[in-house]
């Protein structure tokens, strides 16, 4: 993408309405503008990261198993009456009435919904386990939007639901979830450490949350600093092996970590004091094993093999896509804008052309963006006619984790400049090594750590 040609309208001055850094970060790099309290659009910048980030979601889900679907936004309020949480929802519901008077809802969630559609479709437990989910716009009508993204109205929620035979197997598919989960968020550069939580609306007696350790979250947290010390990396995962993902949850949840509706003093003082900690923390996900709380009033049941009817064990499984760009900014910027983990970047690369119109630096800079586009990678070019400072506070807003500068003096030695937008660190290299460079980062040429996140196939080719 060339900068004259695209739309990401910048802001120089920070915006009063933002509170936190994510959020004035957002506004200012021209990634999302509020239409209303707590609903936004997308701008093209802000746009991207939410398909790369959701293209993450989708990847994982399916690696595990997953199948994925799409439910509407909006809900007919008698599948709510079944379960009996249209009443019980209270206000943060956004109730429609339609033209011919019927009760209808913007889906804060769709526990009902999917329950509705296994039982229409679903009769044997020889069709389970099942787990279906989609990626969709919801709507909390929240007392307090706030945060930008962090806590909209209107947010983009990975919602998926197990139905199970039995207690045993729904409790493998909670497992399977929370793994999922770790390797979910740490291929978008987050640490996100599961917190034994409360079930709040949604219910159920086993639940974890997971939170980013940021001074900006909502959430009060408290936990055993060895939880912090834990990676996922690149384990080999079969997420049909019951014990392997048992153990991987135990490893994972064994220490401290709770919120603050289920912190318990006591057993925490069993922490050796030196590792205690309390923080705050963003929600960007949350599991919940609930069994027949929803198949039971609804009905949606399957002939075991005894020929009994039963009702299915559900649970359900989020992941709050929209907040997570937030979360990750809060988790990486520093005081000139964001750094993107290479996972999630808008754009692999940009490239400065220090001095816009001379011959050579044109030239070098169109090679550049043809060699970056032919090794599969997206690089944005700032072509626009001004200083090299503006040029490079732009970038450093923007936050493109690699940044190519060329001008006519690195060129008459043959050299252009490759800088790290996270250490600041600059080499110089000839183009084709700086296209080397930033195509084996991103898993071309041999390959690194980031193959997988970066070999991505269109957003479409997921489903
Ligand atoms: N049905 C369950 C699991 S699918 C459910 O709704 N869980 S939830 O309420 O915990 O929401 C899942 C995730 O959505 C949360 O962990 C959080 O990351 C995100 N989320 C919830 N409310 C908001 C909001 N108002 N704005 C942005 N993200 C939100």
């Amino acid at each position: 993408m060339r900068l004259t040609r695209y739309f990401m309208p910048v802001l120089r001055e920070n915006p009063a309405e933002a509170q936190i850094v994510s959020h004035r970060l957002m506004l200012r790099a021209g990634m999302i503008k509020q239409n209303a309290a707590g609903i936004y659009s997308w701008l093209p910048l802000g746009f991207r990261v939410l398909r790369r980030i959701e293209a993450i979601v989708h990847e994982e889900q399916q690696r595990a198993g997953h199948i994925p679907m799409l439910m509407p936004t909006v809900q007919p309020a008698d599948l709510w009456r079944e379960s009996g949480r249209y009443d019980d929802y209270g206000e943060e519901m956004l109730r429609i009435t339609d033209r011919q008077g019927r009760d209808m809802l913007y889906g804060p969630t769709n526990e009902e919904m999917i329950s509705d559609i296994f039982r229409s479709h679903v009769g044997s437990y020889k069709d389970l386990p099942l787990t279906l989910y989609h990626i969709q716009w919801k709507f909390r009508d929240e007392m307090r939007p706030r945060f930008g993204v962090m806590r909209g109205r209107e947010f983009y929620m990975k919602d998926g639901y197990n139905f199970d035979l039995t207690k045993e197997d729904a409790l493998h598919a909670y497992n399977r979830h929370l793994v999922s989960y770790l390797r979910t968020y740490e291929r978008m550069g987050l640490q996100a450490i599961p917190m034994r939580a409360d079930g709040g609306p949604i219910g159920g007696d086993y639940t974890h949350e997971f939170l980013v350790l940021a001074e900006t979250g909502e959430s009060e947290v408290f936990y055993d600093s060895m939880v912090t010390d834990l990676t996922f990396g690149d384990r080999d995962i079969d997420y049909d092996d019951v014990a392997q993902c048992r153990s991987i949850l135990e490893e994972f949840t064994n220490l401290y970590a709770r919120t603050d509706e289920t912190h318990d003093v006591a057993v925490f003082e069993g922490v050796p004091e030196e590792r205690r900690r309390s923080a705050r923390g963003i929600e960007v996900g949350q599991i919940f094993y609930f069994g027949t709380k929803y198949s039971e009033p609804m009905g949606a049941t399957v002939q075991g093999p005894d020929g009994k009817s039963v009702p299915v064990h559900m649970g359900s499984h989020g992941i709050g896509v929209s907040r997570l760009l937030g979360a990750i900014i809060e988790a990486s910027h520093d005081d000139k804008g964001i750094i993107w983990p290479e996972g999630v970047t808008p754009f692999h690369c940009g490239i400065v052309n220090l001095k816009q119109g001379d011959n050579d630096a044109d030239a070098a800079c169109e090679a550049l963006y043809a060699a970056l586009t032919a090794e599969g990678l997206d690089p944005l070019y700032d072509d626009r006619d001004e200083r090299a400072g503006g040029k490079f506070a732009t970038m450093d807003l923007i936050g493109l984790p690699w940044r190519i500068t060329v001008g006519p003096r690195g060129l008459k030695n043959g050299v252009v400049e490759l800088t790290s937008r996270r250490t600041g660190e600059s080499e110089e290299l000839t183009p084709d090594e700086a296209v080397k460079k930033v195509a084996g980062i991103y898993g071309g040429h041999g390959g690194t750590k980031h193959v997988e996140m970066m070999k991505q196939r269109a957003f479409h080719t997921y489903i």
